[in-house]
């Protein structure tokens, strides 16, 4: 055995069933291993879409996706999708190739000190520098990228080390690591929830992650607390729920603004900073906040506070419902809010604009997919919208990356939801921008068969950033590209492709395209004016007492 095998037995130990990858002179020994394994390697066309194909596996299962690169250009490909991984708390492990131990202190072609340079981006990175550490130094990097807040492991395998004859064999796995909050941070937060007046609830990714949906929806329907979730909160709460006032996050004030000038008290839920800044929402700190979460506060000047239950997110509200008492205090202004805001996605059910307007296309998403159908979406204007339109009944059924928030994601994350999933619909909702990042790994999808449809919000620009630039400077630059024409671009790989020549068309197209058994494309021309007429009307909202 050479310390290449060693390591994909390690690998296997630690249950990778994918790893995704492009292959390289200097990781030929970790290639020529996996082809005596039960891993399935995913080669892809650019190493971003292996990175981000990892990034999402890690983040639907809890379990770390693995990608592979090899040195220098490949490991630089590599980086977008392991940041992404490490903002978005997804646990990752990138593996790279690497020139032998005998040629790094001198110049060396495409030599790059890639420990180095992965150290910004993940929360620990190393190099194999002697095969008998291999079973430590995968068990620990997998421990490290998997345990709270998760995150992006980088583990660096010289082509020399990797073809040494190594011993050892892989490490129990003994994960274990259960962390109960005190009874007396649990009294103190119990009695702020029973005196407050306005309470409500700010549920983001970390309570996703702890698999509290359960937990979090009885503790507001006993305590009858309103319930906002930022992006990567989604289906925390059905959206259907009495109590779920949908997404927070939107940069600007939005009808849930209302529900934070309401309130007395924050209950914030696994919340992270890195999404939505507390100075959004509490600019003044007058808000009491009590920090709910499997690890404690973030310290920022909108974000103290009174009480920091840390422990397992379930348990903690569990025992708080045990603790708190509201019975008889209704929250009526959460009754009408919630009714504004449902009846602004109502609106525009029926729209029969052309081009479509953001909020028809995502309406008609909803009803054709069902509670365990998955969406991602990539990084522009048409993600704002999938925030504030999109609704779900079940966690993780909506993935948005809103840490690293990098464009490009969609495509490569539908290959892996697919993988992980293969009886659910998936979508990948995109810019025509984004779409163009990483558009060759459809290739990729049509070569392992991961049907899924991809659909392109098409304006002809960088959206997100047109609509920014007319907010602050009233016009626009640098912003407008012509589009190739998609659909031969699909078909020409081997994908079937779609054009909505009317507002009618849409459902019936994605029915079609969700029901076949290659992937499929749609050109969606969409009516961007919504996007100003957006920022005009928000600004608007004065929040009924
Ligand atoms: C990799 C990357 N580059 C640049 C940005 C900055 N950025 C955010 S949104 C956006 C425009 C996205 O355009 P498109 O994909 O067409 O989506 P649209 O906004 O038009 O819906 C840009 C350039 C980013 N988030 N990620
Ligand atoms: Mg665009």
């Amino acid at each position: 055995m050479n310390t290449a095998e060693l390591l994909v037995r390690c690998l296997e130990n630690e249950g990778v069933r994918h790893i995704f990858g492009l292959p390289g002179e200097e990781n030929m020994q970790v290639l020529e291993a996996l082809q005596h394994s039960s891993i399935q390697f995913i080669t892809t066309r650019h190493e971003q879409g292996a990175a981000f194909m990892a990034d999402v596996h890690g983040r639907l299962t809890g379990r770390a996706g693995v990608c592979l690169s090899t040195l220098g250009p490949g490991a630089t490909n590599l980086m977008t999708g392991v940041a992404d991984a490490n903002l978005d708390r997804a646990p990752l492990i990138a593996i790279t190739g690497q020139v032998g131990t005998d040629r790094m202190h001198i110049d060396s072609h495409q030599y790059l000190d890639l420990v180095a340079m992965f150290d910004p981006v993940t929360k620990w990175c190393k190099q194999i520098v002697r095969p008998g550490i291999t079973p430590e130094l995968v068990r620990k990097g997998f421990k490290i990228a998997q345990q709270e807040k998760p995150g992006a492991v980088h583990i660096d395998l010289p082509e020399n080390i990797a073809a040494m004859p190594a011993d050892g064999a892989p490490l129990e796995i003994t994960d274990n690591n259960e962390v109960f909050a005190s009874y007396s941070s649990l009294n103190r937060a119990a009695e702020l929830i029973s005196k407050a007046e306005n309470p409500m609830i700010l549920v983001g990714n970390g309570a996703i992650r702890a698999e509290a949906s359960a937990a979090l929806t009885e503790f507001a329907t006993r305590l009858n607390i309103p319930v906002a979730n930022t992006f990567m909160g989604k289906g925390v709460i059905p959206y259907t729920h009495p109590l779920s006032l949908w997404a927070v996050g939107l940069q600007q004030r939005d009808y849930i603004s209302c529900g934070f000038d309401h309130a007395d008290l924050v209950i914030a839920v696994g919340y992270d900073h890195i999404e939505y800044s507390p100075k959004r929402w509490n600019p003044n700190g007058t808000i009491q906040i009590i920090h709910i979460g499997r690890t404690p506060a973030e310290v920022d000047s909108s974000y103290i506070p009174k009480v920091e239950v840390v422990g397992d997110i379930s348990d903690s509200l569990n025992e708080l419902l045990r603790r708190a008492d509201r019975t008889g205090r209704p929250t009526p202004y959460a009754v009408h809010l919630r009714d504004d805001i449902r009846a602004e996605y109502y609106e525009y059910a029926d729209d029969h604009g052309y081009p479509l307007k953001p909020q028809k296309i995502i309406y008609d998403l909803r009803q054709v997919l069902g509670a365990d159908d998955i969406l991602i979406s990539d990084v522009g204007a048409h993600k704002m919208w999938v925030a504030r339109h999109y609704h779900c009944d079940r966690p993780n059924t909506c993935l948005i990356s809103n840490g690293f928030a990098a464009m490009g994601i969609a495509i490569p994350g539908a290959v892996a939801a697919k993988l992980i999933y293969p009886r659910r619909k998936v979508v990948a909702v995109t810019g025509d921008g984004g779409f163009m990042m990483n558009m060759q790994e459809l290739e990729t999808a049509v070569r392992v068969g991961t049907p899924f449809v991809t659909l392109i919000f098409n304006d002809g620009g960088y959206g997100l950033i047109e609509w920014k630039q007319q907010t602050h400077f009233n016009r626009a630059a640098y912003v407008r590209f012509a589009n190739p024409d998609f659909i031969r671009l699909a078909e020409s790989m081997g994908l079937r492709g779609y054009r909505v020549e009317t507002a009618a068309e849409l459902l019936p197209i994605l029915k079609e395209a969700l029901a076949l058994e290659v992937p499929a494309v749609i050109d969606c021309p969409v009516d961007y004016r919504e996007n100003l007429l957006l920022s005009q009307k928000v600004k608007k909202i004065s929040c009924v007492p």
